[in-house]
């Protein structure tokens, strides 16, 4: 009699703690199943474009660079001959050799760019524009 009552119990405990770890593992996977979210879609729709510009004694290999307007422009000057550096006052940017500038294109405009180091007879030669429409 006493022995079927502690058969009893056990059976009882045995059934809610079972019965607690399923819903827990129930729950566990709800949020496992939760929608995944983190990826968001790239919406402001302005394309990188990387330009290298090689520079020589004395002209850009890029003379005229086109963008369009919400673009990102990565601007990266390799001097192939001779020391040069690569300077736009209406966008800011200043780069030496191997630099990369990152440039955000948000207004339409022509943007002059010049060589920002005295590199000899040609140096004033060597300007260029960014066209971004
Ligand atoms: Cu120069």
């Amino acid at each position: 009699m006493k022995l079927k009552s502690v058969t009893l119990w056990i059976f009882v405990l045995i059934t809610i703690i079972a019965l607690s770890a399923c819903s827990k593992s129930n729950n566990n996977t709800n949020n496992q199943n939760s929608p995944e979210s983190s990826q968001a879609p790239a919406t402001s729709g302005g394309a990188t474009k990387e330009i290298t510009v090689n520079a020589v004694d004395w002209s850009f290999s890029e003379p005229e660079i086109k963008a369009n307007v919400g673009d990102t422009l990565k601007v990266t000057l390799h001097n192939e001959k001779g020391v040069h550096g690569f300077q736009s006052d209406d966008l800011g940017v200043s780069i030496k050799d191997g630099e990369t500038a990152t440039i955000k294109l948000d207004k339409a405009g022509t943007y002059e760019f010049h060589c920002s180091i005295q590199c000899g007879q040609g140096h004033d030669n060597m300007v260029g524009t960014i066209i971004v429409q």
